[in-house]
């Protein structure tokens, strides 16, 4: 092993989860290097550059707070930030407090090795580098894994094609091209419109049609930042407080106990102030599918008032419950169809058959593209862990681990897997809340975890099995009582096929962050601690 380094932790992937855990582990004195795929920080803002990417959480929550001269000093522009402007907070924050030196880029963890002798990780990249590590913290992103679904004939395609997951870093003009795009999910509601500012001729690929409600993104209020600002901690524990981390403004009246008038006026209301604070309208909308409705029809009765060709307008109009799968926020999506040169397809109706070397045919016709865009998401939650050859006690596969679908204990460890901590893994309410804030909750756990099995010299520690059983049961149980589970979205895995239906996220953040701090306080119960001998 004279080429292996040996560190305390080897942290996977340099987005907002690895930074923030390298400099919470350098604080307490630990060696850790963090292996990152590409060639710059950022993660998820790293990888989708596509046109319109944008975070749909206000600037002023989508950041970090364990600092608080930065979140004091760092100018957002706008309420919602856009990728680039995000990527430059990323890069910035890599700066600031020191963190590319201890970053191996463009480097990609191939096999992870539990040596169970010595309680130590072996870690292998595609650079070469060998790792001896105590620890390995996968920050690897729940939204990091690209979904190209298996269309046969995309290698005979003549034109250009991309992922909006994983788009150039060099500027892609579309201007007087014949574009596709198939999926109509959140970043591709997000890119159609500016697609469609440059091509000649753009067609949307649709297999499920998909709520958005506007963003009415606009530039940051200074009178706004100086209050946030002049009580920041106050605003953060108070977000901390709310099912989903964010500030939504929660009612606490339910849909159905007030008249259609006061619903439609309040969904008028939420509709007009714009994003995801549509949701939180009322209390029941995501527990009650009857009230969920409610807010569903109305979205349809904008759709065709917006859309102006009756038909078009029927196709982009979703039957199902609104929220189930993630609601989209736009800025002119569903205008952008009114545009003579943009047309929808419905591929339930007209199943794509396969890319060829002129465009894409279908079960009615051939279409010719100069570009395709895969706006297909992601193996969501799952993928980014199950992609690496992580090996466990006795040398289980995380693959066979998790065949049934993602067992962990908290979204945090599982079991089998000792010293290995994931953040925002399946089990916890990660996608289902403002994701930064629920990264640094995360790091903060890991890493008094770790500093605590030093305090107690314990050299291994991972879920127990029973206390992973009973939390997975626990988080479909909690799922169950919402809607979430009755529709079929990647928070199941349903958009990628043979992958199996759980749902992964964890419902409700406060009792959520009571559950850690309960486990912390004796001891960390539901795990098993091995003591150093
Ligand atoms: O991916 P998606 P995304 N043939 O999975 C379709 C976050 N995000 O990248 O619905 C044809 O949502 C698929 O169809 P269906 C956010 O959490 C945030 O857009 O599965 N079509 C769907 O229409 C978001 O939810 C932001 O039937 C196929 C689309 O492709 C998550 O990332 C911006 C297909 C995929 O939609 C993922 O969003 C962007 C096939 N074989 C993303 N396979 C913001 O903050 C899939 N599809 C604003």
């Amino acid at each position: 092993m004279s080429n292996t380094r040996q560190v305390d932790a080897v942290v996977v992937g340099a987005g907002f989860g690895g930074l923030y855990m390298l400099h919470r582990m350098r604080k307490q004195g630990l060696t850790a290097r963090v292996i990152e795929a590409g060639d710059g920080v950022g993660g998820t803002w790293y990888w989708n550059r596509y046109p319109g990417a944008r975070c749909d959480i206000q600037s002023l929550e989508y950041s970090y707070q364990f600092s608080n001269e930065l979140q004091q000093q760092w100018e957002w522009s706008e309420r919602y930030a856009t990728q680039p402007e995000i990527l430059r907070y990323i890069n910035h924050v890599a700066d600031r407090f020191d963190l590319r030196h201890d970053i191996s880029f463009n480097a990609r963890v191939t096999s992870a090795d539990f040596d169970e002798s010595r309680n130590r990780w072996v870690v292998n990249t595609d650079t070469g580098e060998t790792f001896d590590s105590r620890f390995v913290v996968m920050a690897t992103g729940c939204l990091s894994s690209a979904n190209l679904p298996p269309i046969p004939g995309l290698a005979l395609f003549s034109g250009d094609w991309y992922h909006t997951g994983r788009w150039p870093h060099e500027p892609v003009n579309f201007s007087g091209k014949r574009v596709a795009v198939i999926g109509t999910g959140s970043s591709a509601i997000q890119s159609i419109p500016l697609i469609a500012e440059q091509a000649s001729e753009l067609v949307v690929f649709q297999r499920t049609a998909n709520y958005s409600v506007p963003a009415h993104n606009q530039t940051l209020d200074p009178k706004r930042v100086a209050e946030v600002k002049a009580h920041y901690p106050q605003y953060r524990a108070a977000n901390r407080e709310t099912a989903f981390h964010a500030d939504f403004g929660y009612s606490d009246r339910n849909a159905l106990d007030v008249s259609a008038a006061e619903r439609a006026a309040e969904f008028e209301r939420r509709w007009a102030h714009g994003g995801l604070p549509f949701m939180a309208s009322f209390a029941d909308l995501m527990f009650n599918p009857q009230a969920n409705q409610t807010a569903a029809e109305f979205i349809r009765g904008k759709i065709s008032s917006i859309v102006k060709d009756p038909e078009t307008a029927r196709k982009l109009t979703p039957s199902g419950l609104v929220g189930c799968k993630r609601l989209c926020v736009d800025t002119n999506y569903y205008a952008t169809y009114n545009q003579p040169h943009v047309s929808l397809v419905d591929i339930n109706a007209e199943p794509i058959e396969t890319v060829t070397t002129d465009g894409i045919r279908t079960s009615a016709r051939d279409y010719a593209f100069d570009a395709i865009v895969f706006a297909t998401g992601f193996d969501a939650m799952t993928g980014a862990m199950t992609r690496v050859a992580i090996r466990g006690r006795g040398g289980r596969s995380i693959q066979e681990a998790w065949k049934e679908g993602p067992k962990t204990y908290l979204g945090l460890s599982v079991n089998g897997f000792p010293n290995l901590f994931m953040i925002t893994g399946p089990g916890s309410p990660s996608v289902l809340t403002n994701m930064l804030p629920s990264i640094e909750h995360h790091v903060d756990w890991i890493a008094d975890c770790i500093q605590w099995t030093d305090q107690k010299q314990v050299a291994a520690i991972e879920a127990a099995e029973d206390a992973q059983e009973n939390w997975v049961a626990h988080v479909n149980e909690v799922g169950e009582t919402s809607v979430y589970p009755h529709c079929n979205s990647w928070y199941l895995g349903a958009n990628v096929p043979g992958k199996p239906r759980v749902f992964m996220p964890y419902l409700g953040f406060p009792p959520y962050a009571e559950k850690c701090r309960q486990v912390v306080a004796a001891d960390y119960e539901g795990f098993i601690k091995q003591h150093v001998a």
